[in-house]
């Protein structure tokens, strides 16, 4: 709601909707009664509009979007209003004024911001754009290629950066309510025309066509797919092309493209999604509410290879104090120097640079070989090479040298937590954290619990995923855990794709196409095929643990794909040897062109395993691709390895580059309807009977067969029994 008060000449409307003052229409309907009561008041000279609890408002309520009686077009006419005011209206900015909220702020007559405050448009982040008249009225107060990139980026700026800009008049240190009272005040009886935003021209800027070309080109090339941003753009180039109130049509019209366009519900859902994940819960009856961190006052990393060295990058940047390990001086001195060059560039990017991060004093990150020194800390990542025997030899040294509440956790992949744990004699506080690299900009951290880990230790990893700005999701222990285990089935597909007939450039172009950020070739390429030629030796699938006599494309009565092996025999491991699936112009070459060579190399495999070339279109390269992938999803769900679809909706967007337009696989699935989805997992099984990841998952079966229920409530057709714990 909104309160209405009044003490002197000023009346103060407080917007009110905890937690962040969101503009309900129970909130609308007040702020439009406050400004009524105020006009029609003789003894009111002035208003002020601020937030509950230091929060001006986070904007439009995004649940309202889906609410039979749609938000959409409420808020227009209400910032109309504030304008229209014949008292001046003064915003008081504290927190946050976001979205509808800073539309608000735009339609009052000036604006007072506490210094820590930020503001932003970030409705193109939920799929949508600033539609109460924001696109209208941010360029004529500061320009179009500031209003822009606010607009089309969604990005969040600092008070500082706002009174720069002009979006602001005033910035406080001290009590904003106050400063924007004092100023209401000063402003009494002043001219309002020159503060109505709609009234001004929109600000020239010289060859603004040619501007403007460039600048969609740029928003085309960064929206991959998503709808939103072009369509921010377009109705800022309204504002440059036509009178305000035209301008205002147009955005009406591009506002309801896009609140109907299926985009911005799955972004909407992402937003939700990512919140709904801090809420973990664990089969054993764990869960967010009850468990309590433990602090973490000083932590470990150990091994200083690509993982480790972005780890430590992570914790020096969210202020962590902490001792870096490493086996040998060589290995030491070699992570030392490329952790302190990746320190450096991020100290770069940020203001106060090296000596906010402070990493050359010691006292906050120290490098050493002595395991002794992880005495006293109280978290230690392990970061070594995905090995087994060796992770076990290192946690049984941690168990006996880490002080009794140490939290131990291992950055793996895919290994077994409880296999780890076991070489403990503390099993209970031994947790995968399961990061992406590079380690210091991926967002995701995957937390695994292991048959022993304590609820503590779970919520206590929770906590350093937030301080190291970054997504934590709480899954259960298999092999590849949610993230890898989908992963699988995809690239599996991909593989038999090829060897049916396909080439690497057309599958990562079809899901390229659909939005993913880099194929699975490609993606392979950049991360090393080596990488799963090693697992795939140690899990005897190739190599000379492999039986005699095992047929080149079947393992344990299942198809087998020796394509990416037959490619690392031949020392192609992708962009650091400058071939694998593409030719790269060097070893470490970025640039990835179709190779002749691996063309004329698959269709020689072709006719020697007697497969016959045939044509694959783009729907069956995305539906195997997709599919599979979805189905294992279903799997996991199944067998209790996560508590809903959003956890894995938040994995795939945050560490696989799923596009986030699209809401993760889950909410994708729900789109295109379980129905079909199984039908097409049905027709595809039955033309590769051995492939067990195209075979529908028992989960998915039901959801179909009970009548493709919303996501929602999909868990709730899971019993009890078939859950694995
Ligand atoms: C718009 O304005 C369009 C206008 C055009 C035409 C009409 N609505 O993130 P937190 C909830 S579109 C409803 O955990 P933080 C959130 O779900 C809107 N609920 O806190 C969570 O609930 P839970 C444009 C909202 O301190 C709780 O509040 N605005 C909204 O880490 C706390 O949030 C945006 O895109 C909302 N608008 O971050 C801003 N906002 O406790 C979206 C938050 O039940 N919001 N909630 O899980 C944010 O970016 C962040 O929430 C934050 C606070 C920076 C405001």
């Amino acid at each position: 709601m909104a309160q209405y008060a009044r003490g002197s000449a000023v009346a103060v409307i407080r917007l009110r909707n905890p937690p962040v003052n969101a503009l309900s229409r129970a909130v609308l309907q007040a702020l439009e009664d406050g400004l009524k009561k105020a006009d029609a008041d003789p003894s009111v000279k002035a208003v002020m509009i601020c937030g509950e609890n230091g929060k001006f408002s986070a904007g439009a309520d995004i649940r309202g979007f889906s609410a039979p009686k749609r938000l959409g077009g409420a808020l227009g006419p209400i910032v109309s209003l504030i304008e229209s005011s014949e008292k001046p209206v003064v915003a008081a900015i504290e927190g946050v004024a976001l979205g509808g909220g800073l539309e608000v702020a735009l339609g009052c007559h000036y604006r007072v911001a506490h210094v820590k405050a930020r503001m932003g448009l970030p409705e193109v982040t939920l799929g949508l754009l600033p539609g109460a008249e924001g696109t209208q009225r941010l360029p004529r107060l500061i320009g179009v290629p500031a209003a822009l990139d606010m607009i089309t980026t969604g990005k969040h700026i600092p008070a500082t950066e706002a009174l720069k800009l002009g979006l602001v008049d005033e910035i406080v240190e001290e009590n904003t309510i106050e400063a924007a009272i004092r100023l209401a005040n000063k402003v009494i009886g002043q001219p309002l025309g020159p503060r109505r935003l709609s009234l001004k021209p929109v600000p020239k800027v010289p060859n603004m066509e040619a501007f403007l070309d460039e600048a969609l080109a740029k928003v085309k090339r960064q929206a991959r797919g998503c709808l939103a941003p072009e369509l921010c753009f377009q109705a800022v180039r309204a504002a440059t092309r036509s009178p305000f109130a035209e301008g205002v049509r147009r955005e009406r019209e591009l506002f309801q493209v896009l609140l109907s366009s299926g985009q911005a519900q799955a972004l909407q859902y992402a937003f939700f999604a990512e919140r709904a994940v801090r809420r973990w819960a664990t089969p054993g009856g764990a869960s967010w509410s009850s468990a309590a961190p433990q602090p973490v006052r000083r932590a470990a990393v150990i091994g200083l290879g690509t993982m480790g060295r972005g780890i430590v990058t992570s914790l020096v940047k969210a202020n962590i104090p902490l001792v870096a390990l490493e086996q040998d001086l060589e290995n030491l001195n070699k992570g030392r120097k490329a952790v302190m060059l990746l320190l450096e560039r991020e100290a770069m990017k940020m203001e106060g640079g090296a000596q906010v991060l402070d990493f050359h004093n010691p006292a906050r990150l120290q490098f050493t070989v002595d395991f002794d020194l992880l005495r006293d800390v109280d978290l230690v990542i392990e970061a070594v090479f995905e090995n087994m025997a060796l992770k076990k030899e290192i946690f049984h040294k941690l168990s006996k040298i880490c002080k009794p509440g140490a939290l131990l956790c291992t950055n793996t992949s895919a290994l077994n937590i409880d296999e780890i744990a076991s070489a403990t004699n503390r099993p209970q506080q031994v947790i995968g954290t399961h990061f992406f690299s590079p380690a210091h900009v991926m967002r995701l951290l995957e937390i695994i619990y292991g048959r022993h880990t304590s609820p503590t230790a779970i919520a206590t990893a929770m906590q350093l995923a937030t301080a190291l700005k970054k997504v934590g999701v709480v899954v259960g222990n298999c092999f590849g855990f949610v993230g890898n285990r989908m992963m699988f089935p995809y690239v599996q597909q991909a593989v038999f794709l090829l060897e049916e007939g396909s080439r690497p450039d057309a599958v990562d172009q079809v899901l390229e196409d659909f939005g993913f950020k880099i194929g699975p070739f490609r993606m392979s390429d950049l991360a090393g095929l080596d990488v799963g030629w090693r697992s795939r030796k140690d899990q005897g699938l190739t190599g000379p643990s492999l039986p005699a006599g095992t047929p080149a494309r079947q393992r344990h009565g299942q198809r087998y794909s020796p394509l990416p092996d037959l490619l690392c025999e031949r020392g192609r491991f992708g962009q650091k040897t400058g071939k694998g699936w593409y030719l790269y112009e060097k070893a470490g070459g970025r640039t990835a062109t179709p190779d002749p060579w691996l063309l004329n190399f698959l269709s020689q495999y072709r006719d020697t395993h007697g497969i016959r070339t045939r044509f694959i279109d783009q729907e069956e390269i995305l539906e195997r691709c997709l599919f599979s992938l979805i189905n294992e999803g279903f799997a996991i769900l199944a067998e209790g390895i996560a508590s809903g679809p959003e956890h894995l909706d938040v994995i795939y967007i945050n560490g696989y580059g799923w596009p986030k337009h699209r809401g993760g696989p889950m909410f994708y699935a729900s789109t295109v309807g379980l129905p079909r989805v199984l039908a097409k997992l049905q027709k595809y099984s039955e033309a590769h009977p051995d492939v067990p990841g195209l075979q529908p998952s028992a989960f998915l079966k039901k959801l179909a067969a009970v009548g493709n229920p919303p996501l929602k409530e999909w868990m709730s057709y899971l019993s009890q029994q078939s859950s694995k714990l």
